[in-house]
């Protein structure tokens, strides 16, 4: 095998896609740098998958779960190990510097030992029974096979937070990574194998829309859980609707960073840079609209202009690298239109605005970290979904304005709130409308082991992470035991008058 792992792997095995088609994975900061040429999987592939998945369902369902977590303890150990080997492949493969993949690594070996220890619990409930010499009770089941689908900013965490408990909870996986991260998915892969579990528990097939489309629409895909836009959110969410399948939908933010006039600014300027720039603002939880009080405006914008254009930016793996590039020639096309579109709307480019280029930039895609001033609530780039490092700046007057405007989106992942005021930092933990509020801290950096996920547009009431993701990657399954020794009707059966 080469030292590029680009293969399938199916029911233990690597192979290539039957039709022998591949596409090719560019690092995005060095776009001579080739990382590999990888399947390009059809409706064949992901049938063998599914099928992989469904034989191994039975065993793998029926093995005690503090078993199963024992083997997602040892994926926690191997990635451990590898965490280093393994953020230098992700940088390559997706861009962000290397300090922020050994984050995604670590992301994820914190999601399987919290997964692992879930296994020693998955409860049910116990309730006490109408009759007499009656056990009422509720367990969780496996649903059967799942299909994961993600996006390639959190290329190893992202799909953990979506398997773990999947596994944990007894199901087998079909795993389509991005087609702009399928290195990393295979070598996350690869840790699942080493770490022994069972050929066909987890199932890998790369490719792009034809592949997702079939994973979806298989008829023995029990439950698809998806990470990407929302334009293919959506058409998930209605062929998993028509074919009756659960679903969970991880979808755009655009997510607002509220800061009154009594926050303490310094703290607010380390947030923003990280919320805003980190990730090259390529995280559906980056910090993209800044909402400020009118007194505090001006100061916090020119310390921030200052800070965001000393940003140091370059290809990850190298030590200097604070921000890396955008991942795509689409992604860097959609920056450039929304930059446009705010000049047409009348917002002022206060910093940045273009493709970054020289200092060894040319050969990646590369764009300055841009700062919008003077946006008003209604304006496109206050509104949409931009997936780059662009903030929209926009002012307001109180508190209950700056709800109103956090609000005026049809995303609701995460928020923050910065202000020193107990009384308003909790109200706004009601009045903002997300998934996530910070208080105190910029919108990203969610931990494992809390629930993950957004209201309106965002998602689709599902939550990752947490206790709350094995309510998605289980059943619940009523039992009544009757041990009384003679029918007993229910209450509702046994009615006299
Ligand atoms: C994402 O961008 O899809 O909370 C997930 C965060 C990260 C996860 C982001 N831990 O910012």
């Amino acid at each position: 095998m080469s030292d590029v792992l680009n293969k399938n792997f199916i029911n233990g095995v690597w192979q290539d896609a039957t039709a022998g088609a591949v596409f090719k994975d560019i690092n995005p900061a060095i776009h001579s740098d080739v990382i590999g040429h990888f399947p390009e999987s059809g409706v064949e592939d992901v049938d063998d998958a599914v099928r992989a998945a469904r034989a191994a369902f039975r065993a793998w369902s029926k093995m005690p779960a503090p078993a199963r977590g024992d083997i997602l303890r040892r994926i926690g150990d191997i990635l451990t190990e590898r965490k280093s080997e393994l953020a230098f492949q992700m940088t390559r493969e997706m861009g962000k510097p290397f300090f922020e993949t050994k984050g995604d690594v670590q992301e994820a070996i914190d999601t399987a030992y919290y997964a692992a220890s879930e296994t020693r619990r998955l409860f049910g409930h116990t309730v006490p029974s109408e009759m007499p010499n009656k056990f009422n009770m509720s367990i969780r089941r496996p649903i059967g096979v799942c299909g994961v689908i993600t996006a390639w900013n959190f290329p190893v965490a992202v799909p953990t937070w979506k398997m773990f408990p999947a596994l944990a909870a007894g199901n087998t996986v079909v795993f389509k990574p991005s087609e702009d991260a399928p290195h990393s998915g295979a070598l996350l892969v690869k840790v699942f194998e080493d770490a022994g579990v069972p050929a066909g528990v987890v199932n890998l097939v790369h490719g792009s829309s034809t592949a997702g489309r079939a994973l979806v629409e298989h008829p023995d895909v029990d439950a698809v859980s998806f990470t990407g836009s929302t334009e293919t959110g959506s058409k998930i969410g209605e062929a998993c609707g028509r074919l009756h399948k659960r679903f969970s939908l991880e979808m755009g933010g655009k997510n607002p960073m509220i800061v009154l006039a009594d926050a303490d600014l310094d703290l607010v300027l380390d947030g923003l840079l990280w919320g805003a720039f980190g990730t090259t603002g390529q995280r559906c939880t980056a910090t993209s609209r800044l909402i400020v009080h009118e007194d505090v405006h001006d100061a916090l914008v020119n310390k921030l202009i200052e800070a965001a254009s000393k940003l140091t930016l370059g290809y990850g793996n190298e030590d200097s690298t604070e921000m890396g590039p955008v991942i795509n020639q689409k992604g860097l096309d959609k920056i450039e239109y929304y930059v446009g579109v705010g000049k047409e709307e009348g917002a002022t480019v206060a910093l940045g605005g273009k493709r970054a280029v020289g200092n060894g930039l040319d050969d990646g895609y590369f764009y300055e970290p841009t700062i919008f001033t003077g946006v008003t609530p209604n304006m496109r780039i206050a509104k949409e979904e931009i997936f780059g490092p662009v903030l929209s700046v926009l002012k307001i007057r109180s508190y209950e304005e700056a709800i109103q405007v956090a609000n005026n989106i049809q995303y609701g992942l995460s928020s923050a709130i910065y202000t020193r005021d107990i009384a308003t930092a909790f109200n706004a933990m009601h009045d903002i409308e997300a998934g996530i509020t910070y208080v105190n801290g910029p919108t990203i950096g969610a931990e494992a082991h809390m629930p993950f996920g957004g209201v309106k547009g965002t998602g689709n009431g599902h939550r990752e992470g947490g206790w709350e993701v094995f309510e998605f990657y289980t059943e619940t399954k009523t039992v009544y035991v009757d041990y009384s020794g003679k029918l007993q009707k229910a209450q509702i059966d046994n009615v006299e008058d």
